[in-house]
C-alpha cells in the first residue's frame, strides 16, 4: 500500500526554515505545508501519524470494502467502512491508488481538515464513489479518536440525548396477508416501527415490489446474483392502485399503534407520487420514502402542495449539498442520508445540524449492503443530535459478524452502542482472506414496453 511520504520536498523546507526563523505569519508555512497540528497533540500525547492505509475487499455473504488506517502509535488504528453496492472496486481503486497516499505521515486527530482536503482538495467534487472513499477514510479517523480518547465516538459528539435509537426493520410478501404476517413477525421481534412492501399483482416486481420476498433486502447478495445485473420490471399503474389498498388492509387488521412506514425507491414521477402521498393520508404513515428521483428536488413541492404525509428523502445523496434544498423549503420530514455514501460522520453532522435548524429529523439509510461500521456511526450520531428521527436496521448473517465483528446491538425497538471506545467494530483480516471479492451488481429495472425505469 501507499507509504511515501507527504512531507513538503526537502528543499522547500530548507527554504522555509529560513523563512520560519524570521517569525511572523510567514512561520505559519512550514506547518500548513506540512499540515502539522498548529495547536500540538492533544492531552500532551505523542503527536500520531498515519503509517500505513489498508483496503480489505471482502465479501462474507456479500461485498464490502473496509479502510483500515494504522498509526505510529502501537495497537492503534481504526476500521471505516467503503461500501458501494455493486461499485465495491471503484471505492477501492479510488482509496488505494488516488486517497492513501495522500494521508501517510499525515495527524489522523485533524479529522475535519482531512474531510475538507479530500472532498474540496481534489478539484473534481461530490459523487458516489469519491464520497464512499471519504466515508471510509472519515469512520476510521473517528475511530480512532474514540480509542486515543478512550471514549465511544457518540461521547465525542456531544454524548448521549436518547435511550437509544428507535429502528425499523423490513416487511414484505406476495399479497396482503403475507406482508401482513411478515409486520406481525417484526412486532414480535420488539419493533415498533415496520417498512411494509408488497408484491404487485401480475408484474414480476421490483425493488420494494417483488414476488420474491424479501427480495430488496438480498439485493446485490452475491447468491441472488447472475455475473450481469439481471432484469426487473416495474408499472407506476398496478403500483399506484395496489399500495393505498396495503395500508388500508394493514391498518385494518394492525389498528393504529404501529408505525408503518414504505419505500417507493425513487420509481414515481411528480404528480404520481402527490397522488401517492395523498391517498396515503388516511393511515397515517410514520413516513414514506424516496418517491422522487434524486435529480428532482424542486418537484417535492408538488407533492406538498397536495399532501400531509409525512417524507423522506436521500438515500441517493452524496454531499451535504444534495441536502439543503429539500431542508431549508422544509420540503420533506426525514433526510435519510446514508453516512457511508456522504462523506462519514463529519458530513452526517453537518446535515444533522442545518435539518435541527429547519425541524427535519434524520432517518440514515441503514441497509445490509452497508458495512458494520456505518451502521455503527450512523447509531453514534442518531443518539447524540436532538432531531433524530428514526433508524433503519438490519441483522447481520453471521458469517459477516465473524469478518466485521462488533457493531450496533438491539433491543425493545431500540438499537444502542455500548461504551467500547471508538465505534466499536473491527475487521478480522484473516477471516476476510476466506472470503474474496466476487462480481455482483443491483438489478437494473425496465418498464413493460422495454423502456429503462428506475429501480
Ligand atoms: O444498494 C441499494 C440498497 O441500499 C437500497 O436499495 C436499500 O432502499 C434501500 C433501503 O431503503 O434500505
Ligand atoms: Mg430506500
Amino acid at each position: 500500500m501507499a507509504s511515501q511520504s507527504n512531507q513538503p520536498g526537502r528543499r522547500n523546507l530548507l527554504k522555509l526554515a529560513g523563512v520560519a526563523a524570521l517569525g511572523g505569519p510567514l512561520a505559519a508555512a512550514e506547518s500548513v505545508l506540512g499540515w502539522q497540528a498548529p495547536t500540538g497533540p492533544a492531552r500532551g500525547l505523542p503527536k500520531l501519524k498515519i503509517t500505513d492505509v489498508r483496503v480489505i475487499v471482502t465479501c462474507p455473504g456479500r461485498n464490502y470494502v473496509l479502510v483500515k488506517i494504522l498509526t505510529n502509535e502501537p495497537g492503534l488504528y481504526g476500521v471505516g467502512d467503503a461500501t458501494l453496492n455493486g461499485r465495491e472496486l471503484a471505492v477501492a481503486a479510488a482509496l488505494e491508488k488516488h486517497i492513501a497516499p495522500l494521508l501517510i505521515g499525515r495527524d489522523p486527530e485533524q479529522i475535519e481538515d482531512i474531510y475538507q482536503y479530500l472532498y474540496r482538495g481534489s478539484y473534481w467534487r461530490s459523487g458516489p464513489v469519491q464520497m464512499t472513499a471519504v466515508a471510509g477514510v472519515d469512520l476510521a479517523l473517528w475511530d480512532i479518536k474514540g480509542k486515543r480518547a478512550g471514549m465511544p465516538v457518540y461521547q465525542l459528539l456531544g454524548g448521549r440525548t436518547r435511550i437509544g435509537a428507535l429502528a425499523y426493520t423490513h416487511a414484505s410478501g406476495g399479497d396482503f396477508a403475507e406482508v401482513e404476517d411478515a409486520v406481525r413477525r417484526g412486532l414480535e421481534r420488539g419493533f415498533k416501527c415496520v417498512r411494509a412492501q408488497v408484491a404487485l399483482p401480475g408484474l414480476e416486481g421490483t425493488y420494494g415490489t417483488s414476488t420474491r420476498r424479501k427480495s430488496e433486502e438480498t439485493a446485490g447478495r452475491v447468491d441472488q446474483q447472475d455475473s450481469l445485473p439481471q432484469t426487473e420490471l416495474f408499472e407506476p399503474g398496478p403500483y399506484l392502485r395496489t399500495v393505498p389498498r396495503l395500508f388500508d388492509h394493514l391498518r385494518s387488521k394492525l389498528g393504529e399503534e404501529v408505525e408503518l412506514l414504505h419505500d417507493t425507491h425513487e420509481k414515481l414521477g411528480p404528480i404520481d407520487a402527490a397522488r401517492l402521498a395523498h391517498e396515503l393520508e388516511p393511515y397515517h404513515l410514520f413516513f414514506l420514502e424516496d418517491l422522487l428521483r434524486p435529480e428532482h428536488k424542486e418537484s417535492f413541492r408538488v407533492i406538498r402542495q397536495h399532501s400531509t404525509t409525512p417524507l423522506a428523502m436521500g438515500e441517493l445523496f452524496n454531499s451535504l449539498w444534495d441536502c439543503v434544498p429539500l431542508i431549508t423549503e422544509q420540503l420533506i420530514d426525514y433526510i435519510r442520508c446514508d453516512l457511508g455514501h456522504i462523506g462519514g460522520i463529519t458530513a452526517g453532522r453537518k446535515v444533522a445540524a442545518l435539518a435541527e435548524a429547519f425541524q427535519v429529523k434524520t432517518a440514515w439509510h441503514g441497509p445490509a449492503d452497508i458495512g458494520p461500521p456505518t451502521h455503527a456511526a450512523n447509531v453514534h450520531v442518531d443518539i447524540s443530535i436532538p432531531n433524530f428521527g428514526v433508524q433503519e436496521m438490519v441483522f447481520f448473517p453471521e458469517v459477516t459478524r465473524e469478518v466485521i465483528p462488533g457493531g450496533p446491538t438491539f433491543k425493545d425497538g431500540y438499537m444502542d452502542v455500548d461504551d467500547t471506545p471508538g465505534l466499536g467494530t473491527d475487521v478480522n483480516e484473516e477471516a476476510a482472506k476466506k472470503y474474496p471479492y466476487k462480481r455482483a451488481y443491483l438489478p437494473t429495472a425496465r418498464r413493460e414496453d422495454g423502456s429503462v425505469q428506475d429501480w
